[in-house]
């Protein structure tokens, strides 16, 4: 079988710790028939800065009609075509392809695998898997040139799937072998770990709870396995993937960290997602301080506390002053503190961005400007549908999140530059 994660195909794209980590769940869940896996990961290709954030390399390429209006250059990044086919015609043959998908909008990554796949291996069933597919169902049918759709996780449903192209695939343990010990070759300095699926929250303009109907924690043993393999093989950095990482702190996060520090797990630890501001009191800052937190970034989104109310109430500004209180009081710095501040959300005028720049630099954090975009299923498209801005068939390419409030919000372009030039100054600071 061979397992690949696609191109990303978009205005702009940095590799903020991202692995395929739900290509890897795939790999992990057919670890336990007899099959053999070979992988190929478009986006191997990754210059690394500080703590192994990078860029990928890319090339130049037309935009789709839709992105015609928007004045910037798209770009596929990862290997060149001729690399990927090179892995194909060296790897092959193979009885069956499995593609992942993770933003629904690089779309055309998917696209173009299938069809570089197609024209050397005409016969071989292929399989979409992951965001994709599991938020646009109807668009991946028509428009991905897969043969099946996964929908969900690959764990409900993937080996029927698979058996319905008239495989029989056989179980040869009832254990599966965790993803880093399987053979996907590009799994080196630092790691993805994900302690729980879901969020307890569900945010008007999230997608969590299409994703997971509910929000379940591994145990912390179980983590904690994972943290020692990580540590125990030269692994310098281990970034979170989840939703939710802080919530019930006492029986989660803080035993976890509380067993990195006893043994002494000299680590640095990332959290790219938006954490909890309301779960950081003192000990755990200082539990995050003591086990090697490095990167931590906090989910905000807007200043106005109406809109934080009506969009899901993950938290206040108090909630956020006394989480960052209590971070700088243990010895982090703006260098550690990102904080997330979204522009482009239904009726959100550019001044109330504004005014959110403003109380986060009085906070003395970095600024994470996020652009919102919109997803299927999702309150806030729902909205959107409502107020004559979307349709069920607006195609999820004008949803990326570069260009949506340009394309439908009409902010002007310069202004939203500006204030993306100040935050950058600011953050360098
Ligand atoms: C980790 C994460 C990140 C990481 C890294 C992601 C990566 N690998 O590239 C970081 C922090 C970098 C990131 C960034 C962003 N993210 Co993000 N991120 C996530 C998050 C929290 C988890 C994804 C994940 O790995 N989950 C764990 C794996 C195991 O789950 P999974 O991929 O779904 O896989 C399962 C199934 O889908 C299926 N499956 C998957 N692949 C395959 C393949 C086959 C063949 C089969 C059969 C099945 C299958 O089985 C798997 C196991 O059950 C999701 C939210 C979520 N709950 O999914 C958001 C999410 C994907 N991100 C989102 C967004 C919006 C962003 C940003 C644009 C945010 C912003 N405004 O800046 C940026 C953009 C990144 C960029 N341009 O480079 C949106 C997606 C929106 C969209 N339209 O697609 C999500 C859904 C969050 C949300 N708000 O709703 N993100
Ligand atoms: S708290 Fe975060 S992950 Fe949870 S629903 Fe809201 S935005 Fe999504």
């Amino acid at each position: 079988m061979l397992l690949v994660n696609p191109y990303i195909y978009d205005f702009s794209a940095f590799n903020l710790w991202a692995y395929p980590l739900g290509l890897l769940k795939t790999a992990e869940f057919l670890s336990k028939y007899e099959v053999e896996i070979k992988f190929i990961d478009c986006l191997e290709t990754i210059k690394y800065k500080d703590y192994y954030v990078g860029k990928y390399k890319f090339e130049r390429v037309d935009k789709p009609a839709l992105l015609k209006p928007i004045k910037r250059i798209y770009k596929r990044y990862g290997i060149s075509e001729e690399l990927f086919i090179e892995k194909l015609k060296s790897q092959g043959p193979f009885d069956i392809v499995l593609i992942t998908s993770i933003m629904t909008y690089w779309y055309p990554g998917v696209q173009r695998v299938i069809e570089l796949i197609k024209k050397n291996y005409k016969d071989i069933p292929i399989i979409l898997g992951g965001l994709y597919p599991t938020l646009y169902h109807q668009h991946a049918i028509k428009q991905s040139g897969a043969d099946a759709i996964c929908i969900g996780r690959c764990e409900d449903s993937l080996d029927l799937l698979i058996n319905s192209f008239g495989f029989n695939l056989k179980k040869k343990t009832h254990q599966i072998t965790p993803f880093y010990k399987l053979s996907y070759p590009n799994l080196r300095h630092y790691a993805p770990l994900i302690t729980s699926s879901g969020c307890p929250f569900n945010c008007s303009y999230c997608a969590s709870s299409i994703l997971n109907k509910s929000f379940q924690q591994r145990s912390v043993d179980d983590v904690i396995i994972d943290i020692e393999w990580f540590y125990n093989h030269g692994f310098s950095d281990i970034a979170f993937y989840d939703d939710a990482l802080l919530v019930n702190p006492e029986s989660h996060i803080k035993e976890i960290l509380r067993y990195v520090i006893k043994k002494r797990l000299n680590l640095n630890f990332h959290c790219p997602n938006g954490l909890h501001a309301k779960y950081i009191d003192e000990e755990l800052a200082e539990l995050m301080w003591k086990s090697g937190f490095k990167t931590l970034t906090l989910g905000f989104e807007t200043v106005n506390t109406q809109r934080q109310l009506e969009t899901g109430g993950k938290t206040t500004r108090d909630n956020l002053t006394a989480a960052i209180s209590n971070l700088i009081s243990t010895g982090f710095t703006k260098q550690n503190i990102g904080v997330y501040l979204m522009y482009g959300l239904i009726n959100q005028p550019i001044e109330e961005v504004k005014e959110g720049i403003a109380f986060l630099k009085d906070l003395k954090v970095k600024i994470n400007l996020t652009e919102y975009s919109p997803i299927k299923g999702t309150k806030m498209w729902s909205q959107l549908v409502d107020a004559g801005i979307l349709d069920d068939h607006t195609d999820p390419i004008v949803a990326n999140n570069t260009i949506f409030s340009e394309l439908f919000w009409g902010y002007p372009v310069e202004t939203i530059q500006r204030l993306k030039q100040e935050v950058k100054e600011y953050n360098s600071q």
